[in-house]
């Protein structure tokens, strides 16, 4: 590599490599997290570089399908019966709903629509029925459909396959050490094993976390060292920062600072060289320049409108005037990488 190591950074960056490695471990993990900033930021767009078009950013859409009323007790969740927040519970929406929303979204240049159930797991009913109908239909608009309906069995999970799903997301949120801190009703092991039947069964793994529960950054390295030790790297990794809200135990945990939350966009880029980063929950605290440090350092993909599932995010306009700023343009299925604009010199 022709730039010496005194130019860019600690010894930990002897580790980086542009193509997946499946033995990082936990202290090197949070040897870079800790690493001087702008370093980690160069090393991250260099992965990045090398395997995206560090040009454009996929634009997922949301929508909640059936919201609140949930029975699980994650501690950050508007959607829990354990707290009390106010939201109002909605039945699961009928297919014509979604169907209108997601073709608004593709014609708004969403290429990816990820459908949210606030269920603990997936029931072979009726409603799981009509979720599979709606996947066909978003399926048939020519997007990536993505689903998060909670626990799904590999037989349930082939019946989501073989209507069009694309992906499945099922966050682990935190390390294994300190998930019972964030969720009592269910254990991490519970989500790996959702993890392995979603990838039996043929699908996308979508999986990423949280930052801002409480945990410390030895959570934060082993957070991203479980997804990156897992067989095969989630092909999306949405990294979320908390947003707070009011009723639920987590309502006065401190902010994340956006240095903090860029780190872990870096980091995962680092350890997950292919996989889409999401610049997920939380935008709404990122000013514009934040923003672009996090594209730089290898986010891929954000979360347009105005509502995540049930919180705010910020106005489909401005976020397509800040990617128009940094000439950043939506990125469309058909594109891979095309001519990444530096050309890498890595070892890998
Ligand atoms: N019930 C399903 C489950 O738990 O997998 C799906 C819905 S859940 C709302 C999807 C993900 O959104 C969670 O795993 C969590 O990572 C993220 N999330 C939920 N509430 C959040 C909040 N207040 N702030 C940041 N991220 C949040
Ligand atoms: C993910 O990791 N973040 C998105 C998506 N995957 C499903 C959801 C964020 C939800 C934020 C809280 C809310 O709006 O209720
Ligand atoms: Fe339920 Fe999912 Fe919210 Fe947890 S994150 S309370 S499982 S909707």
């Amino acid at each position: 590599m022709e730039e010496s190591m005194q130019s860019s950074g600690p010894d930990i960056f002897r580790h980086v490599t542009t193509t997946p490695r499946h033995d990082w471990t936990v202290d090197q993990i949070r040897s870079l997290l800790e690493a001087p900033f702008l370093d980690l930021v160069f090393h991250a767009a260099r992965v990045h570089r090398a395997n995206h078009n560090p040009h454009e950013v996929q634009i997922c859409s949301l929508l909640s399908i059936k919201t609140g009323g949930c029975p699980e007790n994650c501690g950050y969740c508007s959607q829990s019966v354990h707290h009390k927040t106010g939201l109002q519970v909605e039945p699961l929406l009928q297919t014509e709903q979604v169907l209108s929303a997601a073709k608004k979204a593709k014609e708004a240049g969403a290429t990816r629509f990820c459908m949210g159930a606030a269920w603990r797991e997936v029931r072979d009913n009726r409603a799981f029925d009509r979720v599979l109908e709606m996947i066909r239909g978003v399926n048939a608009l020519g997007m990536e459909v993505c689903c998060t309906l909670g626990m799904v069995t590999e037989a349930q999970a082939r019946k989501l396959q073989e209507a069009g799903l694309y992906a499945y997301n099922h966050n682990i949120d935190t390390s294994p050490e300190y998930y019972e801190k964030v969720c009592s009703t269910r254990t991490i092991d519970d989500r790996l094993q959702t993890l392995e039947n979603v990838r039996n069964a043929g699908l996308t793994v979508c999986c990423g976390g949280i930052l801002g529960l409480g945990e410390n950054q030895t959570d934060r390295a082993a957070m991203l060292h479980t997804l990156a030790t897992l067989e095969t790297h989630p092909e999306s990794v949405p990294i979320n920062s908390l947003v707070r809200v009011e009723g639920t135990p987590m309502q006065e945990n401190e902010e994340v600072d956006p240095v903090d939350f860029i780190r872990m966009i870096a980091v995962a880029r680092i350890v997950m060289p292919k996989s889409m980063v999401r610049l997920a929950a939380g935008r709404l605290q990122l000013s514009n320049e934040a923003q672009a440090l996090a594209f730089l350092a290898g986010a891929n993909s954000i979360f347009a409108g105005d509502k995540l599932l049930t919180t705010p995010n910020p106005e489909f306009d401005t976020d397509l005037s800040l990617l128009h700023s940094l000439g950043l343009r939506g990125k469309t299925l058909e594109t891979g990488i095309e001519e990444p604009s530096i050309a890498v010199a890595y070892g890998s």
